[in-house]
């Protein structure tokens, strides 16, 4: 007797396109995809496939379970020395005064606010402000620990550390280690906009290089911190750049293991000086979460940041390969909004996130930064949880 073939393996035999089906097979059977594979997914692949595998994937992974975090952003700073022609948030230190600058007393209020809330993270990224040194940052670090110890400290892009370090004289090694020791738990992803020299000379020219971005995660990594990792997508870079970037995230997961998430960050062209670059459409948007999903095999988890697609795309991204929406983030961050996203205020809270994750028929799962789960939410009614304090 023949065994009937499930759903996916009829999609992949149904796929007319030789290459196309090759390279559904192999995922089907769990093989790593090449440069190539990748490529030809991008150019000619159809969504509805892309869709169907890397959904396949995702459901082999998580099945229908989507995690979210609850958090809050601090941005020290909306000053910065470099010039990234996509950032619609940054000002020169010459114009400092159109820009914001916190002092740590003015963040430990912000942290102080959350007392008594259930809040698991706290996410610190801004600009590379001169000024702002690595002892400052250490001495905050404490602060927020001796506060609140419980709370997960997330900070730093690669280009804020690196800028901090080289500017106190320390290796990558011995900052992270200083900062590690005062507080500092894990690496957000920002800052690696696109690898490729060719691109990231066009986009952010004066900021640290491929190589620069990869060896400070490398070292996080080493000494036992967790980090992320994203892409800007959907400006100048071509197919190939797109995959480049992948390649070179995939590679160093495989030596260290040490990233989380991987999370594509749509680009938004408002008020830059990449405004005349159209935006990548859904469809765009969709099939690259995709591709990423059965690119980055080795990246245990895939985020769409709701505040940069906007909740309705972000929703539908959990059909297309994404197992996690971030948080609810609380109306605490800018670089999207004032780079164009719909999202102007973003915060959601406990109950709309989990109401957003089960109208898309998925299982809502609370995670703290490193994914433990803390709360599953499928049982628990969303109007119930309206009128309780702990979930707003
Ligand atoms: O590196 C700046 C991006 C990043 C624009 O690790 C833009 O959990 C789109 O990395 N259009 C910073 N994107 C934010 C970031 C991040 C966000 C959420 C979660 C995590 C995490 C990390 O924002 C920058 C840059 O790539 N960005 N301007 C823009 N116009
Ligand atoms: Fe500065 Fe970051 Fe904006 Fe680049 S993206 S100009 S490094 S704040």
């Amino acid at each position: 007797m023949i065994a009937e073939k499930n759903p996916i393996e009829q999609i992949i035999a149904a796929e007319k396109n030789k290459s196309l089906q090759s390279i559904g097979e192999k995922i089907f059977n769990k093989e790593r995809i090449t440069e190539e594979d990748g490529l030809l997914l991008f150019e000619k692949a159809g969504l509805p496939y892309v869709g169907a595998l890397a959904n396949y994937i995702r459901e082999r992974l998580h099945g229908n379970k989507t995690y979210f975090n609850r958090n809050f952003h601090i941005e020290p700073t909306n000053v910065c020395v470099f010039s990234c022609a996509f950032c619609a948030y940054s000002r020169l230190y010459a114009h400092r005064e159109e820009g914001w600058e916190l002092s740590a007393d003015q963040m430990m209020h912000i942290i102080e606010s959350y007392d008594g809330k259930p809040v698991t993270e706290v996410h610190i990224v801004g600009g590379v402000h001169p000024k702002l040194n690595l002892q400052f940052f250490i001495t905050l670090m404490k602060r927020i620990k001796a506060h609140r110890p419980d709370l997960h400290i997330k900070g730093y892009t690669a280009v804020e550390l690196d800028y901090m370090f080289r500017k106190a004289k320390v290796s990558n090694e011995e900052g992270l280690k200083i900062l590690h020791e005062a507080g500092l738990d894990s690496l957000p992803g920002g800052g690696a906009e696109i690898f490729h020299p060719e691109i990231r000379e066009q986009i952010c020219a004066d900021k640290v290089d491929a190589d620069g971005w990869l060896k400070i995660h490398e070292t996080a990594h080493k000494l036992g911190m967790h980090s992320n990792a994203t892409m800007l997508y959907g400006h100048v870079e071509k197919f190939r750049h797109r995959i480049d970037h992948m390649e070179r995230l995939r590679r160093l997961q495989d030596e260290t293991g040490g990233f989380k998430t991987f999370i594509p960050l749509k680009f938004r062209n408002k008020d830059n000086d990449m405004s005349h670059v159209a935006e990548s459409t859904v469809v765009e948007d969709m099939k690259l979460y995709a591709v990423a999903r059965l690119y980055m095999d080795n990246f245990p988890h895939l985020k769409a940041y709701w505040p940069m697609l906007g909740r309705q795309n972000a929703q539908l991204t959990l059909s297309f390969g994404v197992n996690d929406l971030d948080g609810t983030i609380d109306d605490s961050t800018k670089i999207y909004s004032m780079a164009g996203s719909e999202e102007q205020h973003p915060s959601l809270t406990t109950a709309q996130l989990v109401s957003l994750i089960k109208q898309a028929k998925r299982e809502p799962i609370e995670r703290d930064t490193l994914y433990n789960e803390i709360k599953n939410y499928k049982d628990i009614d969303e109007v119930e949880m309206e009128t309780n304090a702990l979930y707003n």
